[in-house]
């Protein structure tokens, strides 16, 4: 076993990586230098992280200022989170059918990015697939666990509203006008839901879940069973910022704003770095919705 700690990347490609086989060590290739990654600025202080009351948005004009009340049941969320673990849970024999390296299968199971290429590889399992419209899409999801399907579909239906609500309050203060994004989002729009999952690390300070990166979406629609989450905010120590650890408020879901507001709104709206750290103890559960709006199709 020693051995193996120094193999390359290359070793543990999908369906053998670290995370999938439990292993009781971190391999080289899984060890994140800390000049690409300092570890010693998160701010413990979590309050920083705004929880905002989403329900006035959907109200009068005088109540729309801005925004835990986002509407969707505590159930659909718990259930959401429960159908995900359970897909995770199932023998790798059955989650591979899902395995590709393909960016653009509409339904994937993978590991890191890119696959056996990354030269530091990342703690992480996902399933990704598309999610709008559901009906050209679902058949396509797994079919275990049997509710799968129903529940995390409901989830997404729910979720895409609520990113729509956000997207026409985020227009509007642009002055584009509520529908300028939403109108679009039929037959423009994409929604891509990923369903992450962080086993436990046998050595969290070495490794990350996913390092740092902003989401190409309008919006990304977040829910997570543990923290683990960190955003960069810019706006600490006078401007040379900081990682701020995101905090589980039962029910609360995350909403960052992804590189297209940011450039649709001249810089106004900045889209959020993130990355996600690792526990020793348990698995780390995350669905996560982006909201994409499509120029062209392939
Ligand atoms: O698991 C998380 O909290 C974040 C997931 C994420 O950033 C992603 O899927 O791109």
């Amino acid at each position: 076993m020693e051995t193996e700690k120094g193999e390359s990347s290359s070793t543990f490609k999908m369906g053998n990586s670290a995370q999938e086989r439990s292993l009781p060590y971190v391999p080289n290739c899984y060890a994140v230098p800390p000049s690409y990654e300092p570890r010693d600025a998160l701010d413990s202080n979590s309050e920083t992280i705004p929880t905002i009351d989403i329900s006035r948005l959907k109200g009068s004009n005088d109540e729309r200022r801005v925004i835990v009340n986002h509407g969707i049941n505590q159930n659909i969320l718990d259930d959401a989170l429960t159908v995900a673990h359970g897909f995770f849970e199932l023998p790798a024999k059955e989650k591979k059918k899902f395995m590709s390296n393909d960016v653009y299968a509409p339904i994937r199971y993978t590991t890191s990015l890119k696959d056996g290429l990354d030269k530091i590889q990342f703690w992480r399992i996902f399933l990704k697939h598309y999610a709008h419209p559901l009906h050209r899409w679902i058949h396509l999801w797994p079919q275990n666990p049997p509710e799968y399907r129903e529940k995390m579909g409901k989830f997404c239906e729910e979720v895409r509203s609520l990113s729509l609500e956000i997207m026409r309050a985020i227009t509007e203060s642009l002055g584009l006008g509520r529908d300028y994004l939403s109108s679009r989002m039929d037959k423009n729009g994409m929604q891509v839901m990923a369903v992450n999952c962080y086993p436990p690390c046998p050595d969290p300070k070495t490794a990350l879940g996913l390092p740092p990166h902003s989401d190409y979406s309008c919006i990304t629609i977040l829910l997570q069973n543990l923290i683990g989450l960190e955003i960069f905010d810019l706006s600490a120590h006078g401007s040379s910022g900081r990682w701020v650890l995101v905090p589980e408020v039962k029910g609360a879901l995350k909403v960052h704003i992804g590189d297209h507001v940011e450039v649709l709104s001249n810089g106004l709206y900045k889209s959020v770095v993130h990355k996600v750290t690792l526990n020793e103890e348990k698995t780390r559960i995350s669905s996560r919705a982006c909201i994409v709006w499509v120029w062209t199709t392939r």
